[in-house]
């Protein structure tokens, strides 16, 4: 397997638990209340701890595919960029564009932040229900995208954190089908 080195910007593949990244910043699959859910906003809530919860608060929710940040509180990462990916519908519902919309914030927002190494899990593809070829292709092709543009970017890491092995082969074939 290998990396996607892309201007400035090395793209990487990960197995394991998003929780455990040491990393600027992780990004959460939350939902449009901030205020914690299953999944993968269940893991990190309960590994930042109560602060997490008390500072989503302040925030007043999310819209779908846009990106808000927190601290991390007491995860490893400083960072915790919260985004709100799309629920399947079929697919004639905007959820392609509002899916890549999610990668494209969290990266703005990471870049605003100085935040230089990212880890993203594999946004809508558990409770949310997008399709996971079609959402890794989409998740490569944005960040791919994004650093291609972006020559300068202070980004120098962003890993696509895989917690089971159908998601981890579903980003290796999106990255041999983005070279
Ligand atoms: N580390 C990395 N990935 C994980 C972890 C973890 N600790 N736990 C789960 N995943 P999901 P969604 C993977 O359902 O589809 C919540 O209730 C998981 O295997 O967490 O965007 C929110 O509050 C899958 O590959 O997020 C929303 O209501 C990926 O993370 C809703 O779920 C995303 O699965 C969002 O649904």
């Amino acid at each position: 397997m290998k990396d996607l080195q892309i201007n400035q910007t090395n793209l990487r593949l990960a197995k394991g638990d998003i929780t455990r990244c040491e990393v600027d910043a992780i990004v959460n699959a939350a939902n449009e209340s901030l205020l914690g859910g299953g999944g993968v906003d269940g893991a990190i809530h309960r590994a930042a701890g109560p602060e997490l919860l008390a500072a989503c608060r302040l925030l007043n929710g999310c819209r779908t595919g846009d990106a808000k940040l927190t601290p991390g509180f007491r995860l490893k990462a400083a960072h915790v960029i919260h985004t709100v990916g799309p629920v399947w519908r079929g697919g004639t519902h905007g959820e392609a564009e509002l899916l890549a919309s999610c990668y494209q914030k969290s990266l703005e927002l990471a870049e605003a932040n100085g935040i230089r190494t990212l880890a993203f899990p594999a946004i809508s593809t558990g409770i949310y229900g997008y399709p996971l070829d079609r959402a890794t292709a989409i998740a490569v092709g944005t960040v791919r995208t994004y650093s291609e543009n972006h020559p300068q970017t202070i980004i120098t890491e962003i890993t696509f954190v895989c917690f089971d092995d159908a998601t981890f082969r579903a980003y290796e074939q999106a990255f041999e089908e983005s070279e």
